[in-house]
């Protein structure tokens, strides 16, 4: 990889555009990716892959933050003293997930105040699945096994990203999403295995998020825009229809384990293909869902800006804090 530093040039990429230079920091990108080298913030790259990579680490840190909503929902009325310190602390996970994710993107010259207030402006996305309701309990234990397990399928892969920083972001989030997963997975079992209403609650709640998982995944490969590039610059290991395919081949056999039913009659397993096909994927929702027509969509970016507005006086404080004390050349305590 190509180390840039005042001696051997600049990460601007407007300096290397033209003649020899840009061929050559080009040429050796591309080898040091293929060679699965990692690529590190003071490495020259091009602006099309510090672009991507802001695009869909920004997506992802946002997702992890609006992403807190839905559970956040539930936590005053947890049932148990247990199930509410569970709840509590998953939720916290994902504020440290977003904040991993935006530290990350800042490596690639982009502030976290700019990327905030891009999606607090609907200039950048969030995952399509935190703009569903969660009305019963049920659903805390429903997103955890459904969209944890779908958001770690989708995420093990980018641990081997060849973006250093967001790579080994993803190894600690990937193990915090890990035990998010199994705690869903417990909560429905108990509620399965529960009273008979219990069980129908647990049965509605996977009725309600089992398609909006699979969307999660992004559109089918032939109408995602950005896979093939992604996956040349191994940011991206495999397409959205591989990592769909292999969510529904996990949690088949997790259904049957759970004593729940899968809303697709069509699930089978293909004995040729050694996966399981499955029914028609309703992409009108998904695109509709992405335009902000999601039954959530106005609450959750509404919610959003309503707390980052209320959380500008501890923004102001910390920053006077800290300019007091290097002003008098004290060091801050964290
Ligand atoms: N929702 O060309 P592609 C979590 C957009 S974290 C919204 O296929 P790409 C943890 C896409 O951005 C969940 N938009 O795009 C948690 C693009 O639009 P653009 C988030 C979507 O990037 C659990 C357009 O469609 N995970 O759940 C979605 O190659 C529980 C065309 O799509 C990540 O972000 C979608 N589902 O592949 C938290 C993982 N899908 O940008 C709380 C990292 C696609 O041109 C509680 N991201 N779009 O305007 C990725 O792996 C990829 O970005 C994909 C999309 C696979 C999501």
């Amino acid at each position: 990889m190509v180390a840039v530093t005042p001696e051997t040039g600049t990460s601007s990429t407007a300096d290397a555009r033209s003649g020899d230079l840009a061929d050559q920091l080009r040429a050796s990108f591309d080898a040091a990716v293929a060679a699965e080298e990692r690529v590190e913030p003071r490495d020259w790259m091009p602006d099309e892959y510090r672009a991507s990579l802001v695009r869909q680490m920004a997506q992802h840190a946002h997702s992890e933050i609006i992403g807190m909503q839905p559970e956040a929902n539930w936590i005053t009325r947890a049932p148990s003293l247990r199930r509410k310190a569970i709840l509590m602390a998953k939720v916290q996970d994902e504020a440290g997930h977003g904040l991993y994710l935006y530290s990350a993107a800042e490596t690639l010259g982009t502030s976290r105040d700019e990327l905030l207030d891009k999606l607090h402006a609907g200039k950048q996305k969030y995952s399509s699945i935190f703009n569903y309701p969660t009305l019963t309990w049920a659903d805390v234990g429903a997103i955890g096994w459904l969209v944890d397990g779908a958001a770690i399928t989708n995420q093990v892969p980018i641990c081997r990203c060849s973006y250093g920083p967001y790579a080994r972001a993803m190894v600690r989030i990937c193990k915090e999403e890990s035990f998010h997963q199994r705690q869903g997975y417990e909560l429905l079992l108990a509620l399965s295995r529960g009273t008979e209403a219990q069980h129908a609650m647990a049965q509605d709640a996977v009725d309600r998020w089992w398609w909006p998982s699979l969307m999660m995944f992004g559109p089918p490969d032939d109408e995602s825009a950005h896979s093939a590039q992604s996956m040349a610059w191994r940011i991206k290991r495999h397409s959205n229809d591989e990592l769909r395919q292999r969510f529904v081949d996990i949690a088949v056999p997790q259904a049957e384990s759970l004593g729940l039913t899968l809303p697709d009659p069509d699930i089978k397993w293909n004995e040729e293909r050694g996966h399981h096909d499955f029914g028609a994927i309703d992409w009108a929702e998904f695109w509709d869902v992405l335009k902000g027509n999601g039954p959530c969509n106005e609450q959750r970016i509404n919610q959003r800006r309503t707390a980052h507005e209320e959380g500008a006086w501890v923004r102001d404080a910390a920053a006077a804090y800290a300019e007091k004390h290097t002003s008098t050349g004290r060091e801050v305590q964290a």
